[in-house]
């Protein structure tokens, strides 16, 4: 086989780049070790920057995003059990959109599909080879039987997880982490959610969140130890450890019901530079990780496709790498920034074990702060909608 790019990972980055890839006429193959029913079913992500939402109507699956995503002019904060708002649209005049993941990923398959693009799903033992030589190609087996695909450029939209990233020699990398001393333990139940904006609660007994996918279906989070597992956490102490932690207005309205899904996630931050090397180019979680506070791991994946992407453009019409030269450092710059606000709201919102009274005066202050002063609060609200590309 061959083409010209093969891109290792069918989650949202992976596809989203095959498919811009493909508008601009530039073949290429997604490799996804998963099935497309496992792929879909994963529930992660709930809010799109607009710079998101631009690059999905680039790629032509914005229309259902458009009908049943959520418009969120603002964002509500909580502490000592008392309530703010930020006004994201007045601040940026931007605003975010709840719509999940999940429902990205469905739109950007049918899609993919339907315009004969290549997915290949259930493809094991994935390797990319030659990558410091004209010559990359990547081997797979699909049903035992092992394929060989000749390539100009491997990308590897792999996750955190993947093999991709440990395939740049270890003197070329470098690595830089946070792990963090605590998990998220998520649930969705099927019941309206309790606000119309989302709730960030900064609490004595620990962090909390009320998000939403639409106004059938809530999505909740309380910060859990990471010893704890989904077993201690039947839904009725779920429901009791979050009305504890949210304002008592929304405490007293939230309606409960049997959760459809629950899930501990671990919290990290994460980077690998360069995101590229010869022939390999890294985007998305294969390249860097934030805790989810600040709402920024699909959009930080989805501003890697924008740089790549136009990259290959440049490429493929005029011969010329200078973009492709510049994918890791230009790519870095915006990781870096979230990766600083994801860990503010990730240190100013949680519990951290040995917590002391000073920490926690210095929280209440930050918060307060936050509370008054217009300048702090843009400060927020420009991050949360998404710095430019
Ligand atoms: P993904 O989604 O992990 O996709 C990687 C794909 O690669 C496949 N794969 C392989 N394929 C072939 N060969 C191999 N060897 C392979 N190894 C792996 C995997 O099966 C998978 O299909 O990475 P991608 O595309 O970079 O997308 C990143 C996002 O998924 C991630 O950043 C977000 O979900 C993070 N995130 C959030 N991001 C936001 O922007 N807003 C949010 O509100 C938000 N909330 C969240 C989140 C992540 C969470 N969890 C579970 C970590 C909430 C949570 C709880
Ligand atoms: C979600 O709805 O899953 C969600 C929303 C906001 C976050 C993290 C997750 O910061």
């Amino acid at each position: 086989m061959k083409t010209n790019i093969v891109i290792i990972g069918g989650g949202p980055s992976g596809l989203l780049l095959s498919r811009l890839l493909s508008l601009e006429g530039i073949d290429n193959v997604v490799l996804e070790k998963q099935s497309q029913e496992h792929v879909i079913g994963r529930i992660r992500a709930g809010v799109l920057e607009s710079g998101t939402i631009e690059m999905l109507k680039m790629a032509g699956v914005s229309r259902r995003l458009e009908k049943e995503g959520f418009k969120h002019d603002g964002i509500q904060l909580s502490f000592k059990n008392h309530g703010f708002r930020i006004n994201l649209k007045k601040l940026t005049n931007k605003y975010v959109t709840v719509y999940g993941q999940t429902e990205v990923t469905k739109d950007l398959y049918e899609i993919i599909q339907k315009e004969n693009g290549t997915i290949i799903n259930n493809a094991k033992e994935v390797l990319p080879k030659e990558i410091d030589t004209e010559n990359p190609y990547v081997t797979f087996k699909k049903n035992g039987i092992e394929t060989k695909i000749n390539c100009d450029f491997i990308v590897g939209c792999d996750g955190y997880h993947g093999i991709s990233r440990s395939t740049i020699p270890k003197n070329i990398i470098r690595t830089h982490e946070r792990v963090y001393p605590f998990g998220w333990l998520g649930i969705l139940s099927e019941t309206s959610p309790v606000s119309d904006e989302l709730i960030y609660a900064n609490h004595g007994s620990g962090f909390a969140l009320a998000s939403m996918r639409n106004q059938n279906l809530s999505r909740y989070y309380i910060q859990t130890s990471l010893n704890d597992k989904i077993e201690d956490w039947p839904d009725i102490k779920f429901w009791d450890e979050l009305k504890k932690r949210l304002p008592t207005e929304a405490a007293d309205t939230i309606l409960t019901g049997k959760s459809i899904e629950k899930s501990i996630a671990p919290l990290r931050s994460f980077v690998c530079e360069p995101m590229s090397w010869k022939k390999l180019f890294l985007v998305g979680d294969a390249a860097h990780i934030v805790p989810p506070t600040g709402a920024k791991g699909l959009n930080l994946a989805v501003s890697d496709v924008y740089y790549l992407h136009r990259a290959f453009r440049q490429f493929y019409e005029f011969q010329i790498s200078d973009n492709l030269d510049i994918y890791s450092s230009k790519a870095l710059s915006r990781v870096w920034k979230a990766i600083r606000f994801s860990w503010w709201m990730t240190t100013t919102f949680h519990k951290f074990p040995n917590q002391t009274s000073f920490d926690q005066r210095i929280q209440d202050s930050e918060l307060e702060y936050l509370e008054n002063s217009v300048a702090s609060q843009t400060v927020l609200a420009e991050n949360y909608v998404g710095l430019p590309y």
